[in-house]
């Protein structure tokens, strides 16, 4: 029973820089208009800011194509503004995290610009360069059969020096070769310690688990006949050798600084795979995102991500008890998220966004549900107002995103209508680019994200004049107001909703979800009596249009309940 380190108790708050707070009136978010909000955070709870990329970038894949580490893009300001905002934190005792980008830089990288000048130059294989393949009718044909995640092969073909190089994404965003020393020992320099020592506290590590691929580079197994490439994610996730350079990170860079580290790790189903990214004394990261219940709906993440599957509360259940509990009795530890910039929003799409009762009831039961579960809290911007995917009328000229039009493309280009029609329905649902709308601040034009008569980089939400965080800091019944209750709550009672054990029950209820959380022994002076508290929470489903149910939170001393009428709708 030692102190427990300071960011398990921590809420995080993430910030899209492009959506965020424009203060220069150009339609893009910035760092100036981060900082002008910083109290805004401050007021509802927070105690660190996740920074996405705001690097420069030729904004591709809103800055995840990161062409030079140690510069800030334009539209969002300059290095001074970030040092304004390290202080601005740190003055109010808050911390900032940024977004580490490391398993590819841009194609306008210099790195990769001396690397693909030439087969002999010395960065050559700072990036994985393959020669072609010939088919039996004598046409080139790349290393191998591998789709990447944007609906694409993973390799691109380079004229110059006739040979192919991987990107797992974008053909803008070539993959870095974690094999090679010297190019590891530049990223830990040139991303990672530059920010150290301006005085961040740590990272959110981009596809923390993919920087170690299988170097003998098969072809993936069929297993769609019809499609020019097959998902091969075993090929490159959880690799060889991918301990061994998380805990040289770790080791070499992080702890040096007590640097905090919070990895994005998709594509990794069991807690067995997991646990050791988290477990202390395997000294890699302190914590993980781990993508099972965000990712239920979505279709297969490579040839139909967006052919939405709708699931039962059972299977959403399941997931959520998986993970609760995946590190008790252990000494990993795990976060809490329903949001992020690479998914729809929660009230959307697990709640009811379609009629004003049901989205508040929505949205106030997703800050209860996430609010009580244990592990480090992660909040998404706009989660705490309760910001709703684009409206259905929007056509897919809305869509910004790479990999939205990534997906749809394809279809269209395969002519088949019924999928079209298909993937636009998963797109209105699960796309990315709907975590990516303009802040709504109030009911200003252009919802006071940025100046009247600007063309935001992303349309506005229709309904902002009634959807904002202005109308809602009037109101303490609001979300907002809710989410500050459930936020004083969380840290009231800590050891049972930030380190508890969850037990689920009822779990093949698919209109209730119930759970105990008990409380745990932490750090000192707990007066050994171990609190609990029961957690009700209506989950019913929209075809069974039952009526609202309490959402009833008790301690069991009673001394405080918090009740909030809650529908919370799982298709
Ligand atoms: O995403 C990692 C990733 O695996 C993506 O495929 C993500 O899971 C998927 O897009 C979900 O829809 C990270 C960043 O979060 C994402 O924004 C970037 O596009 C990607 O890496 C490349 O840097």
């Amino acid at each position: 029973v030692g102190t427990t380190p300071w960011w398990k108790d921590a809420v995080f708050y993430q910030v899209y820089p492009a959506s965020f707070k424009d203060s220069n009136g150009d339609g893009w978010g910035d760092i100036p208009g981060l900082i002008s909000k910083i109290d805004y955070l401050h007021h509802l709870g927070v105690d660190v800011v996740w920074l996405s990329p705001m690097f420069e970038s030729p904004q591709q894949d809103m800055g995840y194509d990161i062409s030079d580490y140690q510069a800030v893009y334009a539209r969002y300001g300059t290095l001074a503004d970030v040092d304004q905002l390290i202080a601005a934190c740190h003055s109010r005792g808050m911390k900032l995290i940024l977004d580490l980008v490391v398993n590819h830089t841009s194609d306008q990288h210099a790195w990769f610009r001396e690397s693909r000048s030439s087969k002999s130059n010395p960065k050559r294989d700072w990036y994985i360069w393959k020669p072609p393949r010939y088919d039996n009718a004598g046409y080139r044909i790349p290393p191998t059969n591998w789709r990447g995640y944007f609906a694409g092969s993973t390799w691109t073909w380079d004229e110059a020096t006739q040979e192919y190089y991987l990107n797992l994404y974008g053909p803008f965003q070539p993959d870095l070769n974690w094999e090679n020393p010297e190019c590891r020992a530049a990223i830990y320099e040139v991303a990672m310690r530059f920010w150290l020592d301006r005085g961040i506290d740590g990272f959110r590590i981009d596809t923390v688990n993919k920087y170690s691929k299988r170097t003998d580079f098969p072809d993936a197994p069929i297993t769609c006949p019809d499609a020019p490439h097959q998902p091969a994610p075993e090929m490159w996730c959880n690799g060889p050798r991918i301990h061994e350079f998380i805990h040289e990170m770790q080791t070499q860079v992080l702890a040096p600084y007590n640097a905090v580290s919070v990895g994005e790790l998709s594509n990794t189903p069991l807690p067995s795979q997991v646990l050791p990214y988290v477990s202390a004394a395997a000294r890699e990261l302190d914590m993980v995102f781990e993508f099972s219940m965000i990712r239920l709906g979505t279709g297969d993440l490579f040839h139909g991500k967006y052919l939405y599957r709708p699931f039962p509360l059972s299977v959403l259940k399941r997931h959520v008890a998986t993970w609760q509990t995946f590190i008790e009795g252990t000494d990993g530890w795990h976060t809490v998220f329903c949001e992020n910039h690479d998914n729809g929003r929660a009230v959307s799409r697990f709640g009811d966004d379609s009629t004003p009762e049901l989205w508040e009831a929505s949205a106030k039961t997703i800050a209860l549900w996430q609010a009580t579960l244990t592990g480090t809290l992660f909040l998404y911007q706009g989660q705490e107002i309760g910001m709703k995917n684009m409206p259905r009328s929007w056509g897919i000229e809305e869509y910004k995103d790479v990999e939205s039009l990534g997906f749809f493309n394809e279809v269209v280009a395969l002519g088949d209508e019924k999928k079209i029609a298909a993937t636009l329905h998963g797109l209105q649902i699960l796309a990315r680019d709907h975590s990516r709308l303009p802040f709504q601040w109030d009911e200003s034009p252009n919802s006071g994200f940025t100046g009247e008569g600007v063309a935001p980089w992303m349309r506005v939400h229709d309904e902002y004049r009634e959807l904002n965080a202005a109308k809602q800091l009037q109101d303490p019944e609001s979300v907002l107001g809710f989410y500050g209750k459930v936020l004083k709550l969380r840290k009231k009672y800590g050891d049972i909703f930030v380190h508890g054990k969850f037990k689920l029950l009822f779990p093949e209820d698919e209109s209730l979800f119930t759970y105990v959380k008990e409380g745990v022994e932490v750090g000192h002076g707990s007066d050994g009596e171990h609190r609990r508290a029961l957690v009700v929470m209506n989950f019913t489903s929209r075809d069974q249009k039952c009526p609202n149910v309490s959402s009833a939170l008790g301690c069991r001393k009673g001394e405080e309940r918090l009740l909030s009428w809650a529908v919370f709708i799982g298709k």
